[in-house]
């Protein structure tokens, strides 16, 4: 079956890349057989009654190790769904599967980026605007970075819409044109795709989960905030100031936003020389999380104000920094404070989520819009861009090929 015509026996990852629970490696060629035994050591067919029997054959699943001599690589559970094909379950780290390939390749399989049949063929055989495999390969290995569902949406979305959709509309109204042929809409159509090109930092942002940090003075409600935030009480709250030491970092949705947000030590100025040391450690620490923060949320209240604090901050070279105000429910907000919550009463929460949202420039993200998640598909797109102006069509589809099928 995979032979690829001639005697090769090949070995490709079934499964999709990147990190997930157990990865899939098949094995298919005449030499399957001899190349898996020289790295596999069987414990017997799985089930109880065949466990501990020496080298069980034929159908059913197989439980036992890979090695790489006597280093022990993974547990895998083995089975041959026909002749000479071997089918070989292992974990899913990128690390495990990659050695096991390794493993393959040094004992005679070619190693395949993808099945025979292609990705394509293994994503969808219904529709033809669907058969992008450069763009469905990059997908499935992002799809596990995606944390929200709205996440998942922009990514998806650029597969079976938004980035494939755009391209191949790109190709068609180029469609036969001579080299050195404008296209007609030239202009549009390259802005197009530019802008498609220009969300990759929007999405690569989205993708790896903005770091949210919550500073401020000690009990400005910081912890509170956090576990009202995150839907559980991960940080200890107290009426005492300096509760907080060590930072807690948790994942969280901000509006569909999936991000980590982290609680921090207050910070005060403690020119005087009272820090103790452990406190030291604390308050170092929590600039440690603000300094590479993509967002610091700055809380204040009327017994914990922010400007000593948002002092310390210039330290960290810390540029996206919203200023909330908390507590708004025992004190009213002053005068012009345009952001005020209160974590007892759920006022202020919402708008707080929608407002961060935004300074992350994440806000309104439309899954259906073109949008490139990766460096190959900006610098393709950019370049089809540029050979549209110069009136070059037969390049720019070409580009445009290459982002769709690689
Ligand atoms: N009424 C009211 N009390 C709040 C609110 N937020 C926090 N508190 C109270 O303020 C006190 C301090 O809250 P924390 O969340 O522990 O404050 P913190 O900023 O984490 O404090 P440190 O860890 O010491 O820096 C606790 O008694 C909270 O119950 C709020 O919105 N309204
Ligand atoms: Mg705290």
């Amino acid at each position: 079956m995979a032979d690829d015509g001639d005697n090769t026996t090949l070995a490709w990852l079934a499964s999709p890349p990147g990190k997930g629970g157990i990865a899939i490696i098949i094995l298919a060629g005449p030499d399957a057989e001899a190349i898996f035994g020289r790295i596999f050591k069987s414990a017997g067919r799985t089930g109880r009654e065949n466990a501990g029997k020496e080298n069980p054959t034929g159908s059913g699943l197989l439980l036992g190790e890979i090695f790489d001599g006597n280093d022990l690589i993974d547990q895998a559970v083995v089975c041959r769904p026909s002749e000479n094909v071997v089918e070989v379950n292992i974990h899913g780290g990128p690390v495990v599967a990659a050695r096991t390939l390794q493993l393959l390749a040094a004992g005679g399989a070619k190693v395949a980026d993808h099945p025979p049949q292609n990705l394509a063929g293994a994503l969808t055989q219904s529709y033809d605007e669907w058969r992008n495999p450069a763009i469905g390969g990059e997908m499935l290995a992002e799809i596990n970075n995606a944390q929200s569902s709205h996440a998942l949406a922009c990514l998806c979305g650029q597969w079976s819409g938004g980035l494939s959709r755009l391209a191949r509309q790109a190709i068609s109204a180029m469609e036969g044109l001579a080299a050195n042929s404008p296209t007609a809409g030239a202009g549009e159509l390259a802005e197009k795709l530019e802008k498609a090109a220009a969300h990759l930092a929007k999405m690569r942002l989205l993708l790896k989960s903005p770091e949210v940090v919550l500073a401020g003075a000690p009990n400005s409600g910081k912890s509170t905030l956090a576990n009202l935030l995150v839907g559980r009480p991960v940080s200890i709250v107290h009426h005492a100031p300096g509760t907080t030491r060590d930072w807690v970092r948790q994942q969280a949705v901000l509006d569909g936003v999936p991000i980590y947000l982290t609680d921090t030590a207050g910070i005060w100025d403690a020119s005087d020389g009272t820090w103790s040391a452990v406190e030291k450690q604390a308050v170092r620490r929590a600039h440690e999380r603000i300094a590479q923060a993509d967002l610091v949320l700055l809380l204040h209240s009327a017994d914990s104000p922010a400007d000593a604090v948002q002092n310390a901050l210039k330290a960290d070279h810390c540029k996206n920094i919203l200023r909330v105000r908390t507590k708004s429910d025992l004190h009213a907000p002053p005068a012009g404070c345009d952001l005020a919550v209160s974590a007892v009463t759920g006022t202020g929460i919402e708008s707080l989520k929608k407002r961060s949202v935004a300074a992350l420039g994440l806000a309104n993200m439309n899954p259906a819009e073109p949008m490139a998640f990766t460096g190959r598909q900006a610098n393709l797109l950019l370049r089809a861009a540029k050979s549209i102006r110069a009136n070059r069509p037969d390049r720019a589809r070409g580009y445009l090929a290459q982002l769709l099928e690689g």
